[in-house]
């Protein structure tokens, strides 16, 4: 059994990887919720629906985000309108944040609206939200705003400087049936941290208390793929928070943030040259062709 921690973008592409090389019942894909927000009345959780998308084929692979082929009839009548337009919500992603919502508004959890929309679209690997109570991701800007995670990154496009990063829920949070029990898996054999945002996708999933009890004494080694190619981001933030937070642009960087929480670091070729400085930090390190352009490359 491997456990993958996934968030967004490359999150989605390693789990894609993994799930074609994996057969179901020897892998679970525990993805971040806590990018998760409400909006026009909708519960919208960007980073399953990205892994989903993924694994169902059906991603977008130029925005990196929602559905291939989409169009944008339901945005241009809300706009009309005057209704809130910076979160782009195109046609065929609006009727998974619909039956989402209606599902959940019925009682079901989100490890079990996750599953549905899952069979629906002939995933038959694990995709499971991290846990099924509320986690929210907030940016404390140096300016003393609390932006919700999706205000930061996409209304705001990453530019308000980062004074802290909180995570609402999160003490009182448990990680999901499916996450927990394959922790807890006899077969258990390794966990895999996928090249997300290690600040805002991966952290809250290491955050839930009984996750973070479980990696201080894991019984089994903890794989993380640096999400830094030759001192920059490959998509999204990571880089900026990086230097925001006085680490080393770079998988050193990386390795530092994660400590000893992880006991290797898989880097790319190109900063192969920094092994022994990771090294010297703690994590075995493996040396990779790391950049994901295609299914096999995954
Ligand atoms: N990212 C953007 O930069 N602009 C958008 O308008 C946008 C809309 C959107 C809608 C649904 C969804 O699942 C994701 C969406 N994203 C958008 C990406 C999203 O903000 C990020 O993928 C994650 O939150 C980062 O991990």
């Amino acid at each position: 059994m491997i456990v993958a921690l996934a968030g967004g973008v490359g999150g989605a592409k390693l789990a894609h990887g993994l799930a074609r090389v994996l057969p179901p019942d020897a892998l679970v894909i525990a993805v971040n919720t806590g990018d998760d927000f409400a909006h026009l009345g909708l519960h919208i959780s960007p980073d399953l629906d990205s892994v989903m998308y993924k694994l169902a084929g059906i991603n977008d692979t130029g925005r990196g985000w929602g559905v291939a082929d989409e169009s944008w009839a339901f945005m241009a009548a809300l706009q009309r309108l005057g209704g809130e337009t910076w979160f782009n919500l195109g046609d065929q992603d609006l009727a998974t944040h619909v039956e989402r919502t209606r599902r959940l508004g019925q009682g079901e959890t989100l490890s079990a609206v996750t599953a549905a929309l899952c069979r629906q679209l002939g995933i038959e690997h694990t995709i499971a939200p991290m846990s099924d109570d509320p986690v929210r991701t907030i940016v404390e800007t140096v300016c003393g705003e609390r932006l919700p995670f999706q205000d930061y990154f996409v209304r705001f496009g990453c530019a308000p400087e980062i004074a802290a990063i909180t995570l609402d829920g999160v003490a009182s949070a448990a990680p999901s049936p499916a996450l927990w029990d394959a922790l807890c898996h006899p077969g258990l054999a390794a966990v895999v941290i996928c090249p997300s945002n290690p600040f805002v996708s991966i952290a809250p999933i290491l955050a839930l208390a009984p996750v973070a009890e479980f990696m201080a004494d894991r019984p089994v080694p903890v794989i993380a793929v640096s999400p830094i190619i030759g001192g920059a981001a490959v998509k999204g933030p990571a880089a900026k928070m990086l230097a925001e937070m006085g680490l080393p642009v770079s998988a050193t960087g990386i390795a530092a943030h994660y400590g000893g929480a992880i006991d290797a670091l898989v880097i790319d070729a190109a900063d192969a040259g920094l092994a022994p400085d990771i090294e010297a930090v703690g994590p075995r390190v493996l040396v990779a062709e790391t950049l994901m352009r295609s299914a096999a490359d995954e």
